[in-house]
């Protein structure tokens, strides 16, 4: 098994589960030393030139990376949908709560899209903290819900600070985390990674860069024979199309819908349970 039963039943109640030292020193170094790479040619990397990068592309089919997801995704089957990485330094600024699930607009959890966070050097309580609100993942929100807390505490708040090299946080995308800025970590690179892979039977919204679709296809021809559907672009609907169907609209959307037809209508006194 590619997991245990336990961190199956925290993935499910808490919404995440932590793998220590999870990667070599050897891969650390080679991944580290890509990112340092495009630190000096592309301040602004967004993770659509992934392909470029061998130790870092290789990340995102990474064999036990992808046996612990596909454990957790169940029979659908899933694909990849993007990855970014930093190098965070000293007086790096917080990122206040928030959530990555993908969707347009927020509804409902019934499908998995998972987050997998490399801290490629661990943690050490300086830079910053991954915060996380354990639970938080079965509640449908909009993405930016909690801003108003910054990063303050929470009831329940986890607080994960302190990390080997090469440790993985496997985090279900709904679930609602941040980083806590933390004084200190003049000689400390904290190297930041993450993977999103999506469940697959809906269709879900596009990276949300123009060439996203160029970018799987280039992974799709560099690790597409050995993961065949890994990098399946009709997986995805573009983003901005979404968003644009979204512009405008004030009150109940669902009366913007198609009409039902063939349905039942519930009866009054029963409707909260549907909203
Ligand atoms: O830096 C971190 O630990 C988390 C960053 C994060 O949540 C994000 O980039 O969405
Ligand atoms: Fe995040």
């Amino acid at each position: 098994m590619a997991i245990t039963e336990a961190e199956k039943e925290q993935f499910e109640t808490l919404g995440y589960f932590v793998r220590k030292a999870f990667l070599s020193p050897q891969e650390v170094r080679a991944v580290a030393d890509d990112i340092d790479r495009y630190v000096e040619v592309e301040r602004k990397f967004d993770g659509t030139g992934l392909y470029k990068y061998d130790a870092l592309s290789d990340l995102v089919v990474e064999p036990r990376t992808l046996a612990i997801t596909a454990a957790l995704m169940g029979d659908n089957g899933f694909v990849f949908q993007k990855s970014h990485s930093a190098l965070h330094l000293a007086e790096q600024p917080p990122i206040h709560w928030h959530h990555d699930y993908e969707q347009i607009p927020q509804t409902n959890r019934n499908h998995l899209q998972l987050h997998v966070l490399h801290y490629l050097n661990g943690l050490d309580g300086t830079v910053g903290d991954l915060i996380l609100w354990p639970g938080s993942h079965h509640s449908v929100m909009a993405r930016n819900a909690l801003k108003f807390a910054g990063t303050d505490d929470l009831p329940g708040t986890v607080v994960i600070d302190d990390l080997p090299p090469g440790s993985v946080v496997f985090v279900h995308s709904a679930l609602v985390h941040g980083r806590r800025a933390k004084p200190g970590g003049e000689n400390f690179k904290r190297y930041f990674i993450d993977i999103s892979y999506m469940e697959r039977e809906v269709k879900w919204p596009s990276y949300g860069r123009e060439n996203w679709r160029d970018m799987l296809e280039k992974l799709d021809e560099k690790y597409g024979a050995e993961h065949p559907g890994l990098f399946d672009t009709n997986a995805f609907f573009e983003i901005a199309d979404g968003i644009m169907r979204m512009d405008g609209f004030s009150g109940s959307m669902a009366m913007e819908l198609p009409p039902v037809v063939g349905k039942e209508r519930p009866k009054s006194d029963r409707v909260p349970i549907i909203q």
